[in-house]
């Protein structure tokens, strides 16, 4: 389709004017088709771009190796340039909008010559959908247009919803690597160098400009920036939540179904909880989403939940056969690999992927790369944010009603993250009010010393959202204080936080995690209706004993230690909020947390 068929006048005009500045070869609107598709991955085949993977063994497989400068989210590069800086926060980069879109149009004159623009209309939720939003990305990477074909519905689809005048979020991006005439990629990712890569979120006008990066949220526009950054502005403004959560669903023996949402940091595996293999029988558990959730409220005041991505952007290494079975299964066909390791037949390859290199790789650098496992410093073969980019249909285990435009009914929402000391395996919150503090407090240790944190100290990730609000962080802890004021408590999902990450004195992990997690989700499943299985504590409600059934391999005081109150580990836990992570809100901290704060401390007898 070219724009000159579009009906949206305003989106027309939109195009025509990024077209006059950033000066594409040529342009095309995305209709989101299988032939498309084919046509991008064959375009970046074509540039050396992409390797096609075994067809026998990874049909309509294909891998990427991006620039070492282009492996990840970018934070330092990433900014809410509200109108205000203090609207944007004391965790957020903040450079004044005028200020940004003046650097940044220079950035795109002409940045696009000799490629083509891609106009990609996409819907972040089922098409149509009441709890869905639109936005429109101009790109000029196929490889983005591909991802965003697997992440988000795109298309003619899209445009018909949208009609002569609906709203979208309007998206640029660029990677910023004009071709000279002639001239194409050859092999090289293109992106801009470090300095001049910006990832910029305008809230006032709800517009997202990215320039200089083709990987990952940097650059597939709906699913950090869209759907968090710019959603939870909208979402503060129109009282629903837009949250980093994973959304499953699960059902009892007796063929009882709820769903649960749940918020954990980088590295806790979310992506493995969401596709989880119950190891308690007669439980199930299928997949709604692994990575964010949006929520509404129904017309009976319960909380209803979408995914509105289309795809999994998933961590590679680490994910195994154990891990993870379903996403190893979800990843068998056409799939996007980023940066993994290629093996002499064409097949993937990562660190921990079950079973040792079968002989010789091309690492992520495009280097051979042989096995060495006596040396510990051997770099690893597949970069450790290597991703996947797979559809979520192809997932065996995602719940049939996984695009329901109204959403899934939540009971339950779980907060967590890596801490081996002091925090229990679940505590349910006492309230609403409670469970937001749990919400705010949210972090795993630090295991090695980091640019800014000493090894053992908390890095705090409040909701799992510090990089992806996109406002300022006290004021969301206000939205959701105020989402509990406004509404019925009892029809409100109940608030537990989790922690599969307990350690004894001699380093090792007391809790198996993955399958076995499911015995903690039955407790929780159990105390959404009512069960008579806790004990009331001054941090919480914790399992009674023998509430939780007890995994192989755990015994009976360890169990007891990883389901009780540790009073004086938690007294350190309240001095580190109280000294180091509240006051980083300033007077924005609502007064609820820090009445929350003293009632736990007055009740653990401090
Ligand atoms: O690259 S993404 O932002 O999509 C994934 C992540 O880093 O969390
Ligand atoms: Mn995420």
């Amino acid at each position: 389709m070219n724009i000159g068929e579009l009906k949206h006048t305003g989106l027309k005009q939109w195009i025509e004017d990024a077209v006059a500045l950033m000066g594409p070869d040529s342009v095309e609107v995305c209709d989101g088709s299988q032939a498309e598709y084919d046509r991008m991955i064959q375009l970046t085949i074509d540039a050396g771009l992409a390797t096609p993977l075994n067809p026998q063994k990874l049909p309509g497989c294909v891998l990427f190796r991006s620039d070492p400068s282009d492996v990840a989210r970018v934070e330092n590069r990433t900014y809410i340039a509200s109108e205000k800086q203090e609207d944007a926060g004391p965790t957020n980069n903040w450079v004044d909008p005028a200020e940004l879109k003046k650097t940044m149009t220079e950035l795109y004159r002409g940045s696009m010559k000799g490629r083509t623009m891609y106009v990609i209309p996409f819907s972040m939720g089922p098409v149509g959908s009441d709890i869905a939003k639109i936005g429109v990305e101009i790109t000029d990477s196929p490889y983005v247009v591909a991802n965003m074909h697997i992440m988000t519905r795109v298309g003619a689809k899209v445009l018909d919803v949208l009609g002569s005048g609906g709203y979208y979020v309007p998206c640029f991006h660029s990677v910023g690597k004009p071709l000279e005439p002639g001239k194409q990629d050859g092999g090289t990712w293109p992106c801009a160098p470090l300095d001049k890569k910006y990832i910029s979120h305008f809230p006032e006008t709800r517009e997202i400009w990215s320039y200089g990066s083709g990987y990952g949220g940097n650059a597939l526009l709906g699913k950090k920036c869209l759907a968090l950054r710019i959603a939870s502005v909208l979402a503060r403004d129109e009282g629903w939540l837009a949250e980093h959560m994973l959304i499953l669903k699960i059902t009892n023996p007796q063929g009882e179904v709820k769903y649960i949402t749940g918020a954990f940091p980088s590295a806790c595996g979310k992506t493995n909880l969401a596709m989880l293999v119950p190891k308690l029988p007669g439980w199930k558990v299928e997949t709604v989403g692994d990575d964010i959730a949006w929520m509404k409220f129904g017309a009976d005041g319960r909380l209803y939940a979408i995914n509105p991505e289309a795809g999994f952007f998933g961590v590679a290494p680490g994910t195994n056969m154990e891990s993870n079975p379903n996403a190893m299964l979800t990843i068998k066909k056409n799939t996007i690999y980023t940066n993994v390791a290629l093996t002499e037949d064409k097949d993937v390859w990562w660190e921990m992927i079950g079973s040792d290199a079968p002989g010789k790789l091309i690492d992520w650098n495009g280097n051979e790369w042989v096995q060495d496992k006596n040396n510990k410093e051997q770099k690893p073969a597949a970069h450790p944010n290597s991703r996947f980019t797979a559809p979520a249909k192809q997932c065996p285990v995602i719940a049939q009603e996984w695009e329901d435009p109204r959403g899934v009914p939540i009971s339950a929402f779980l907060f967590g993250g890596r801490r081996p000391k002091t925090i229990p395996l679940v505590n349910q919150a006492k309230s609403w009010i409670h469970g937001v503090f749990m919400g705010s407090i949210v972090g795993s240790e630090v295991t090695a010393a980091a640019l800014d944190l000493k090894a053992g100290t908390i890095r705090r990730d409040p909701f799992a959202m510090l990089p992806f609000c996109g406002y300022h962080m006290g004021d969301y802890f206000k939205h959701w204080i105020k989402i509990g004021q406004s509404h019925d408590e009892s029809r409100l999902p109940k608030i537990f936080f989790v922690n599969w990450f307990r350690k004894n004195e001699a380093g090792k992990f007391i809790w198996p995690g993955y399958g076995d997690n499911s015995r903690v989700l039955a407790w929780i499943f159990d105390r959404c209706n009512g069960a008579d299985n806790y004990v009331e504590t001054a941090i919480g409600n914790l399992p009674k004993p023998d509430a939780i059934s007890r995994p192989g391999g755990v015994s009976e005081a360890d169990m007891k230690e990883i389901c009780s109150v540790d009073t004086e580990g938690w007294k350190k836990e309240i001095a580190d909020v109280r000294e180091n992570h509240y006051p980083k809100f300033g007077d924005k901290l609502p007064g609820e947390l820090a009445a929350e704060l003293d009632a736990i401390e007055k009740r653990l007898g401090v």
